[in-house]
């Protein structure tokens, strides 16, 4: 392997660093301008700049069960330390495809798994981030990332607000020094080059961390962002009728059923209903709730948490005295039994245009579904957006914007039932934890007004989303 020094000549021999006057993508004019993916001709300096870096990480003690290039120059950087150190590698796409598995990380991995970026040229970090925040929205975690050349314009330090340590083969100082030794560029030059890096440094210590700058959308822009024909119908009825809740019509008779539905209608874009504790059912009443929900423009969701192997839920989906797929136009599952359960689900409701929403999280106290199993429901869903529109959950989990997040256990003012279950408030669960529909059961329908109650959670959920632009 090359040192440095003879590293950093060949680099300049090969014109991957060059001197001039450079308009950068920022459009600032630079003196010294980095063309790394010119050593694709040039499998010695490869294979060296890759050694290069996979020395770096290993003196430096990380620890990582994959490597990733920033795309493209990265790539076939980290192909090489992948290869030659027999690391196992993931590649982020900058597009997800529009066919097959629409996924955007292409590699086997688990949620939790720690993974290191790899980037040939760090200036503001800001393509660094990009690539960590693809990885982070898969479940993967990354605390290192490795650069052959750090301009010093700030990358280093907005990656660590970022809690990610970079770890650089070479700053632009040291290559310049290096340079000047070998009579390659003139002081005057590196004085010029030194100049530059002082006059534009890009970091904000003030900067809020990537995650948190990222902009909201509303229902409009949400519902444009969707393909399937219930998500996008759901955000358009949000924005249509102002509201954002979902009422959890709890009750026992065919007859509470259809006045809680004709009176609370217009305050809700969803009716989540339990049809099997409906005492007397029968087919008439889903004829009257299907009127309704025409009537005043609310979506039907049969909470039925179907949680068995495939082939059981296709026929409890379809058959049996309720016939959920006839009627209800979204339902939810289980990601216990594993991705069949999606499949089942699918046979079934995919041509009768329904979909479903993966339970990734619950409201009661000491629910097991967190962690790693939210993070594999989560994988679940996102690998079936034909038929998994979003999620029951407690918080935001993917920043997919045609993802609904739907999140019950919502009273006026937080606290417990004495069965388990665990109230937020609607401005909690819309400001803090960032889901999109708020699903209040006892809140409305035990209350002495159910209609004003339901007035009540529509203003508080409506106005909580409005506050998300100021
Ligand atoms: P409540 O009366 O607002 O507590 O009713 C909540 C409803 O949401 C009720 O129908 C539950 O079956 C449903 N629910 C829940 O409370 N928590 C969960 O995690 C899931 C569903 Br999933």
């Amino acid at each position: 392997m090359a040192n440095l020094k003879d590293l950093a000549i060949q680099l300049f021999d090969i014109q991957a660093v060059k001197f001039g006057t450079f308009t950068l993508k920022s459009g600032i004019s630079s003196p010294v301008y980095f063309d790394l993916r010119v050593i694709v001709s040039y499998p010695k300096i490869m294979r060296s700049v890759s050694e290069f870096m996979w020395k770096a990480v290993k003196d430096a003690e990380c620890e990582y069960a994959s490597i990733c290039g920033v795309p493209y120059t990265a790539l076939p950087i980290a192909t090489c330390m992948s290869a030659d150190h027999d690391i196992p590698m993931l590649i982020r796409r900058k597009e997800a495809k529009g066919y097959g598995t629409k996924k955007i990380i292409e590699g086997h991995f688990s949620a939790g798994d720690k993974c290191l970026i790899a980037e040939d040229v760090v200036t503001s970090g800001s393509s660094v981030l990009e690539t960590v925040k693809s990885l982070q929205d898969e479940g993967l975690v990354v605390t290192d990332a490795v650069v052959l050349l750090d301009r010093e314009q700030g990358g280093s330090k907005r990656l660590a607000q970022n809690n990610i340590r970079l770890h650089s083969i070479c700053s632009i100082s040291k290559l310049m020094l290096i340079l000047l030794e070998a009579g390659k560029v003139d002081q005057k030059m590196v004085n010029q080059v030194q100049k530059f890096i002082t006059e534009n440094n890009t970091f904000n210590p003030e900067a809020k961390p990537a995650e948190e700058v990222k902009k909201v959308l509303t229902y409009v822009e949400r519902a444009a962002q969707c393909t399937h024909p219930l998500s996008k119908r759901l955000f358009s009825i949000m924005q249509e009728k102002r509201t954002n809740l979902a009422l959890s019509a709890d009750v026992n008779t065919a007859a509470e059923l259809i006045q809680m539905a004709d009176s609370i209608g217009p305050y809700i874009c969803v009716l989540k209903t339990h049809i099997d504790i409906i005492e007397d059912f029968s087919a008439d009443l889903i004829q009257k709730l299907s009127s309704l929900a025409a009537k005043h423009n609310f979506i039907i969701f049969e909470d039925r948490k179907f949680a068995d192997i495939g082939n059981t839920v296709k026929q409890q989906y379809g058959g049996g005295m309720y016939r959920i797929s006839e009627w209800a136009d979204i339902i939810n599952a289980h990601a216990v039994p594993g991705p069949g359960i999606i499949q089942g689900l699918k046979e079934v409701g995919a041509t009768k245009n329904r979909a479903c929403l993966m339970l990734a999280q619950m409201s009661s106290k000491g629910t097991l579904a967190k962690d790693t199993y939210t993070a594999e429901s989560v994988k679940m869903a996102e690998g079936n957006k034909d038929f998994v529109i979003g999620f029951i959950c407690t918080e935001k989990l993917s920043s997919d914007p045609a993802m609904l997040h739907m999140t019950p256990g919502v009273q006026l003012s937080a606290g417990v039932d004495g069965l388990g279950q665990q109230y937020l408030t609607p401005q909690e669960v819309i400001t803090n934890r960032e889901s999109d529909v708020i699903i209040v059961g006892r809140g409305i329908t035990q209350s002495a007004n159910p209609m004003q109650a339901a007035k009540e959670y529509q203003e508080a959920g409506f106005l909580a989303y409005q506050a998300l632009f100021n």
